[in-house]
């Protein structure tokens, strides 16, 4: 059966299952719009390989291996009792031990985590550090409240999903919401509740208890080293050029330090209150004071440098640039936000954060020739650095912060040579997107189909 599968053949299983995915789950968007990106892009695999198709690899990828939705009940710092949702979402494990982050958001819901988890697979695929796919949080939203209130809501959300965890089987590290302080009250509540010291079990922990070097860098770092390495393929220079960032939390602050690093000009940050723009760069020390010491709302920059003005709402794509480097959410970068970057001049775009740029979006960069790196190849340094922190965490060694970057680049420069590789391969060159979904997709399906129908 299917020994000689047609390209119309192999879009119509496609078409087929992507259909499937959405009747089976209804009211999860973003869930679909990650599946119907990745299928888009592996029609031309499934023509050289029929036995994924008779193996039912794409079926048993879209539907995770298990999913734990658990109430979180808390108390407030006026003694109020409050109940959030946990979510932790198993997608696949035929590479390696389940792996992602935690997002704390009031937008968190279960399509959210399973969009997350399921471009992680791909995502740690990339990576070649021998880790599966997960993702988990909660809708709890943490601005404005107390150190207290953090603690007894990660103390209450590990009691329920430590017994899902553990350095074999699930290591979870942030997201949104969830930095070093939270990851220190969670990996304390796992450790109380166990009684074992076992480090490897969370990634993104504090550099003095087991975390490793350039873990709180990497996500942002490796976003601009892809980034570097797009340009010097069309021999395009970072020098010199103007770059626009959103978001002003990990992801957006150690983009924002690398680029000034190679010598760029990143001149924006946003959250969601609004965007601020500073022509002469932005002062990264200010804006570490304002986001990570205040935990302030970004409008704080400007009352501390007079030249840099605060745009309430807005969007921050109106500000021209030549590099723009989405670092917030997903769908942030939509189809007018594109035309107006386009039209601006823009040269590349490397996401950052999780499918900020809407498909829309992502036609009007291709259509325009602008580069694009899709948030699986370019943001892969942050997890990558995780697998990083658990190899250290098992041989109890600790690796520089200089060893740990040229780790973290090597990792980036190959993410990127296997993208541009499988997008010349599957005949759409230079297109990372085909290149990132197809070079993953054949990795995860290769280990599932060598597992048997597990
Ligand atoms: P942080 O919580 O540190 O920062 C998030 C930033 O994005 C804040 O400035 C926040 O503003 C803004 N933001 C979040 N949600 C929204 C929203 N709905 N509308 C407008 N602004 C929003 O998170 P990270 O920097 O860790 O994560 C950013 C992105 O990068 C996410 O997509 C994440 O999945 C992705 N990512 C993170 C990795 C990591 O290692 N941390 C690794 C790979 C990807 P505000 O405070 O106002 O909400
Ligand atoms: O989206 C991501 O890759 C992350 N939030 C980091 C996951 C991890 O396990 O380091």
């Amino acid at each position: 059966m299917n020994a000689h599968l047609t390209n119309a053949s192999s879009r119509s299983i496609i078409d087929t299952i992507v259909r499937d995915v959405a009747d089976r789950n209804p009211g999860e968007p973003e869930f679909l719009q990650a599946v119907h990106e990745v299928l888009e892009s592996i029609a031309p695999v499934l023509v050289e390989r029929p036995d994924y198709v008779e193996a039912g690899i794409i079926e048993r990828l879209v539907e995770p291996e298990r999913q734990v939705i658990f109430r979180v009940p808390w108390t407030d710092d006026r003694n109020r009792v409050q109940v959030n949702r946990g979510f932790r979402v198993q997608f696949n494990s035929a590479l390696g031990p389940y792996k992602g982050g935690l997002r704390f958001h009031s937008s968190v819901n279960l399509g959210i985590i399973k969009f997350l988890g399921f471009e992680q697979i791909f995502k740690n695929a990339l990576t070649a550090q021998g880790i599966g796919g997960a993702k988990g949080g909660s809708d709890f939203d943490p601005h404005g409240r107390s150190d207290a209130e953090i603690m007894r809501f990660c103390q209450s959300f590990m009691d329920e999903l430590y017994r899902h965890l553990g350095e074999h089987t699930d290591i979870p590290a942030g997201d949104i919401g969830v930095g070093a302080r939270e990851i220190g009250y969670l990996f304390g509540r796992y450790r109380k509740i166990t009684n074992r010291h076992e480090s490897g079990m969370f990634t993104g922990k504090g550099v003095a208890w087991g975390g490793a070097e350039v873990r709180t860098e990497a996500t942002g770092y490796g976003t601009i080293f892809f980034l570097e390495q797009m340009l010097a393929r069309r021999g395009v220079a970072l020098d010199g050029q103007t770059a626009v960032v959103s978001g002003s939390g990990n992801v957006a602050l150690y983009a924002i330090e690398k680029l000034q690093q190679l010598g760029a000009r990143p001149i924006t940050a946003s959250d969601s209150s609004g965007y601020i723009v500073d022509e002469n760069g932005i002062d990264l020390e200010l804006l570490k004071q304002v986001k990570e010491v205040e935990r302030a709302r970004v409008s704080a920059y400007v009352d501390r440098r007079p030249a840099a003005r605060f745009v309430a709402g807005g969007s921050v794509w109106d500000v021209p640039a030549r590099f723009a480097i989405p670092s917030a959410t997903q769908n942030e970068l939509d189809e007018a936000a594109a035309r107006t970057l386009v039209r601006n001049g823009v040269v590349a775009v490397a996401e950052g954060a999780n499918m900020p740029c809407t498909p829309e979006a992502i036609d009007v960069f291709s259509e325009a020739a602008v580069l694009f790196a899709p948030g699986k190849a370019a943001n892969a340094g942050g997890v990558a650095t995780s697998a990083l922190e658990m190899s250290q965490n098992a041989s109890r060694q600790r690796w520089s912060f200089s060893d740990s970057e040229d780790r973290l680049r090597a990792i980036m420069v190959a993410v990127h040579d296997q993208a541009y590789e499988a997008s010349e391969r599957y005949g759409s060159p230079g297109n990372y997107v085909v290149g990132a979904n197809t070079a993953s997709f054949v990795k995860v399906a290769d280990a599932m189909l060598a597992q048997g129908v597990i």
